[in-house]
């Protein structure tokens, strides 16, 4: 962890401004380029302080890259996590204001919400299974705030894994009433098919992207908590939107999910 706690205060600031800001900045390791992985979800937990201290609310966390269409699309192999704000809901059939974001791309996701903690290390799928209360539809809007969207493992994991918008909806079904490795997926924007996948493009299960948050969590000495909101990580690549899009998540078993960017 080469970065000293003075930068890690000062990079959080910086990524945080570039955010709530909607402008682009240059990845954090090009002026750092010893940044490392820990070094990332320090700046990540200090941003997260940041608003927790502004009186946001942690609503669940998320998981990035999982699936080989992710690791493709980003040219990265390691999957990562992030944390979800109340701020950053929106709500089925709404609309999002596409000016507040930089470049966003939005992600067909499963959702799981826990009844339970879930808490690694060892953490496994049958875990997740009897923590979860249900899953249902999510999408989620990814912003990097890093010009292009171009940038490495530890400078998006401090970019808290591109999180900017999530949207949940469709129906809510116990995680262990479907089989969803093998749940199928279609994301339409403005009515046309632009992304199909399954449920196993996910680590081979999506619950398996929730197991993986935790073992990361546990290094840290944390867990995911009951009533957190765990979004599995996109089933295939990000799609870029911009005002005017409307993008429509139909998951097998669970309905439907949209949102409006204007
Ligand atoms: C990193 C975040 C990826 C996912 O679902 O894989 C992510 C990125 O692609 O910007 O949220
Ligand atoms: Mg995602």
């Amino acid at each position: 962890m080469p970065l000293d706690a003075a930068t890690i205060a000062e990079l959080a600031d910086h990524l945080e401004s570039a955010q709530r800001e909607a402008r682009p900045v240059a990845q954090i390791s090009i002026a750092h380029p010893g940044v490392d992985i820990d070094d990332g979800y320090a700046i990540q937990w200090a941003i997260r302080a940041r608003k927790v201290a502004r009186g946001a609310r942690i609503v669940g966390m998320k998981a990035g890259v999982t699936s080989r269409a992710k690791m493709r699309q980003v040219g990265i192999d390691t999957p990562s996590y992030g944390f979800l704000a109340d701020s950053f809901a929106a709500l089925d059939g709404g609309e999002i204001e596409a000016g507040s974001l930089i470049h966003p791309r939005v992600e067909p996701e499963f959702a799981f919400v826990l009844k339970r903690d879930v808490e690694g290390p060892g953490c496994h799928v049958g875990a997740v299974l009897a923590a979860a209360d249900f899953v249902m539809p999510g999408l989620e809007i990814i912003d990097s705030r890093y010009r292009d969207f171009k940038f490495d493992l530890p400078s998006v994991v401090a970019d808290n894994s591109s999180s900017a918008r999530f949207v949940l909806g469709g129906r809510c079904r116990p995680a262990d009433a479907l089989d969803l490795a093998s749940s199928g997926l279609v994301m339409e924007k403005n009515g046309e098919a632009v992304a199909y996948g399954a449920g196993a493009a996910v680590l081979g299960h999506p619950a398996a992207a929730v197991a993986l948050i935790a073992n990361l969590l546990a290094r840290r000495g944390e867990k995911l908590r009951a009533g957190d909101i765990v979004l599995t990580g996109g089933v295939t690549e990000a799609t870029p939107v911009k005002a005017g899009d409307h993008i429509r998540l139909r998951v097998q078993d669970l309905g439907s999910v949209t949102i409006r960017f204007a």
